[in-house]
């Protein structure tokens, strides 16, 4: 399916959904309070024959033996559930109908801090898994593109969820880029499956 926008040029259609408003923005404030408290790391990625620091800070919460490796090198032991991450989980669940794992969180303390593009294809989430990922504090620019195309961009904001669904992983890469404008803290959360997951 192909939409035309006003200009006549056609629309992606992305295999995303974005739900500006999902959390309230007091909720959105409660939710950061308790994130800033998780543990925190900031990892080592092996690339090129290189160790680099991981150019964020990063945490994991899940169940139990759910451990994640990504980029061949980066091995994440997963905590228990906290009981907001777990609420947050369940309520994403009833709105989407997916069940997740675990939840991978990235602090983005500057606009220095980043992702870059990539997709989310590690086995231990099975084929075709579908990610949901709410964003907390400062807004970022969130990039997404089919592979060898054109990016769109979101702005991610406080207390919002967007979904990647099924497929998107096989067909389309994202990314946050660093900024040189200021900007304060970000977190964001991403809610995964996991093949060695009871749920
Ligand atoms: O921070 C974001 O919005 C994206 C995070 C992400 O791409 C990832 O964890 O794989």
């Amino acid at each position: 399916m192909i939409q035309m926008s006003l200009f006549n040029e056609p629309t992606p259609v992305l295999p995303v959904t974005y739900y500006p408003e999902f959390l309230s923005q007091e909720e959105a404030g409660v939710l950061y309070q308790h994130c800033l408290k998780l543990q925190w790391q900031q990892n080592q990625i092996k690339m090129v024959g290189k160790t680099l620091l991981v150019p964020r800070l990063e945490c994991i919460y899940g169940d139990e033996g759910c451990e994640y490796l990504y980029s061949k090198s980066v091995l994440l032991k997963p905590l228990p559930w906290t009981s907001l991450l777990a609420e947050l989980r369940d309520r994403i669940t009833v709105l989407t109908g997916y069940k997740f794992n675990i939840v991978i969180g990235n602090q983005y303390r500057s606009g220095q801090d980043s992702i870059g593009w990539h997709a989310d294809n590690e086995s231990s989430m099975g084929l075709n898994p579908a990610i949901a990922s709410v964003s907390l504090g400062a807004e970022r620019k969130f990039q997404i593109k089919p592979i060898g195309g054109k990016p769109t961009d979101f702005w991610l904001e406080h207390g919002s969820l967007l979904v990647m669904h099924p497929g998107c992983q096989s067909t389309h890469l994202h990314q946050v880029p660093k900024t040189k404008k200021l900007v304060g803290t970000r977190i964001n959360l991403t809610f995964r499956p996991h093949v060695g997951g009871k749920k």
